[in-house]
């Protein structure tokens, strides 16, 4: 396993936690994330063969946040 460190953008509540939350965890090849609200840090445990860090940004994305470059 690998681990990845996502800077998210935009979450203002625990309700947005639990949705990045789920979007990665829900995401082929992850294992856990723990996201925190007040720095916005989401660090992912994935399995590297089954996905990327550019998926997991995507995952995000696509939940409706922001990851910092
Ligand atoms: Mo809280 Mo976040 O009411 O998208 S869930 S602001």
């Amino acid at each position: 396993m690998e681990t990845a460190t996502l800077k998210i953008e935009g979450m203002t509540c625990n309700g947005c936690v639990s949705a990045v939350k789920k979007a990665l965890e829900r995401t082929d090849g992850v294992s856990s994330a723990d996201v925190a609200l007040d720095t916005g840090n989401a660090r992912v445990t994935y399995d590297a063969t089954r996905t990327t860090p550019a998926r997991l940004r995507a995952a995000v994305e696509d939940a409706g946040y922001d990851v910092a470059a």
